[in-house]
Order: structure tokens, then sequence, then C-alpha cells
């Protein structure tokens, strides 16, 4: 039987830690779509076509290594719509430190009452990529420090690109 599963998040940009998620959720599904928001609200600094086009070079071995069938989607509007629409049983959030809790409990119970039959998951991702977040990647590109231990080889280029030229 299919154990589909659905990995949300705004992906501006990918990260070893996105990725670290997605492979120990692709071990344990027969499908995986990854949901890229719109999510406008953040103010991303990628546009949806790039971070999705990203997510997809990135995670396109993932589903060879694992046999999992792994899906990069756009999406917009409500989560357990979304999840409704492609199938998935189960949402998957990755876990980092205390942080992360307040906003994720939050999610998960209102997403629960909104749909109750669909599962909150949650993976951590390993030692040396959990305390990694788009947003200090982002931060940091943008005052000149080194992020090539922060995210996979192609979105390295993009985000230096972006910030040089946001910044000129
Ligand atoms: N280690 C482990 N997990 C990590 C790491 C890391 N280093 N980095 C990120 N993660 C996890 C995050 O905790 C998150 O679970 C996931 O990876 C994606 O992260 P982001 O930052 O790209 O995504 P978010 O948190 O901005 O995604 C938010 C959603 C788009 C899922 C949310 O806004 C949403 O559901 N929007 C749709 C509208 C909706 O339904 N709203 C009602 C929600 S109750």
């Amino acid at each position: 039987t299919e154990f589909v599963g659905l990995y949300p998040g705004t992906f501006d940009p990918v990260t070893n830690g996105h990725l670290d998620v997605i492979t120990r959720a692709a071990r344990i599904c027969s499908r995986l779509v990854i949901g890229v928001a719109i999510n406008t609200g953040k103010g991303p600094l990628f546009p949806l076509e790039e971070r999705v086009e990203l997510v997809r070079a990135e995670t396109a071995s993932i589903g060879e290594r694992t046999g999992c069938v792994v899906e990069v989607r756009p999406f917009e509007g409500l989560l357990v719509a979304f999840a409704r629409e492609v199938g998935a049983g189960m949402i998957v959030r990755g876990l980092r430190a205390v942080t992360d809790f307040d906003y994720e409990f939050q999610m998960t119970g209102m997403n629960r009452r909104l749909d109750p039959e669909i599962e909150t998951v949650f993976l951590m991702a390993s030692e040396t990529h959990q305390f990694i977040s788009s947003r200090f990647v982002k931060e940091i590109a943008r005052l000149g420090g080194d992020i090539t231990s922060f995210v996979p080889k192609l979105t390295l280029e993009r985000t230096l690109a972006r910030v040089r030229s946001s910044s000129a």
C-alpha cells in the first residue's frame, strides 16, 4: 500500500537541514511530496519558481537512493487542503531545538482541528545539520560569511548571486 507524506516549507532557500529531513522522510514513505509554499508573508529572497527549481535539483538523487517517489510541488492556500489534494496522510516537519517547539505545537494543533485524519510527525536532522536555518544562511551570506557547509552546491551559487545582485 502507498504511504504518502507531505513535507511543507518555504525553502528560502533549501538547506542541508531540509535535505537531511527529506532523506529521513523518504526512507519511511513510499511517496513524498515536498510542498513549497508561496508564503508572501515571509518576504522571500527567492521567487517561488526558483525555490521549487532548487528543491527539485537538490533532491533529484534522494528518490533513487531511497526508492521513494519524491515530487516537488508549489502550493498556495491551506496546508491541510493541499495534503488532501495530494493524498497525503502524514505531514512531516523537522524539529530543531526548543525554539521550534511553540510554533510547531500550535501549527500541529490547528491542523489537527482542521483535519483530524492527517497526522503530523517530527523528524530530527543529524547533529551536523540540526542548527541550520534558511534565515541565518541568508543573513550570513549578506554579511559576506561562508555558507558552504550549510547549503548544497547549486543553492550556494544561487544564494551568492541573489545576495550580490540585491546589494548592488
Ligand atoms: N533541522 C531540522 N529541521 C529543519 C531544519 C534543520 N536544520 N531547518 C528547517 N527545518 C524544518 C522546519 O522546522 C520545518 O518543519 C521545515 O523544515 C521547513 O522549514 P521552512 O522554514 O522552510 O518552512 P516554514 O516553517 O516556513 O513552513 C511553514 C508552512 C509553509 C508549512 C506554513 O506557513 C503553512 O502551512 N502555510 C500554509 C497556510 C496554512 O495552512 N496555514 C495554517 C497553518 S496552522
